[in-house]
């Protein structure tokens, strides 16, 4: 229990730092509307298999699968990612979440999937 509920604050967190960037008064019954299904989404991503709790072991292998994606995309072919690169990576991170909270508007209605997924490709 305990550790589902780190889950799921870090989902709440995760929504947090994304709604961040919509204009506050844009859009917000959508967003408590969709809320549960962004958390429920991310918790079933968290919870490897699908159990319904996340173990400690879950909660730090999605971490780290994150961290390396991470890592990766910021690194590139070279393996190691200099300072340029990373501010390069945060400027790109906030465009990418402008575009995102455009789209998700767009789909909110039949959208079922949490918009982690599109972080997932390269
Ligand atoms: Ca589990």
């Amino acid at each position: 229990m305990k550790t589902s509920t780190i889950a799921l604050i870090a989902g709440a967190s995760l929504f947090a730092a994304v709604s961040a960037f919509a204009s506050p008064d844009k859009g917000k019954d959508h967003m408590d509307m969709d809320m549960d299904k962004m958390v429920e989404s991310h918790f079933a991503e968290v919870d490897a298999d699908g159990d319904g709790s996340v173990t400690e072991a879950e909660f730090l292998a999605y971490k780290m699968a994150k961290a390396k994606e991470k890592f990766a995309k910021m690194a590139g072919d070279d393996g190691v990612f200099t300072l340029e690169e990373a501010k390069a990576a945060h400027a790109a991170k906030m465009e990418e979440h402008k575009e995102k909270m455009k789209e998700h508007k767009g789909k909110m209605k039949d959208h079922g999937e949490h918009e982690m997924k599109g972080h997932d490709k390269e």
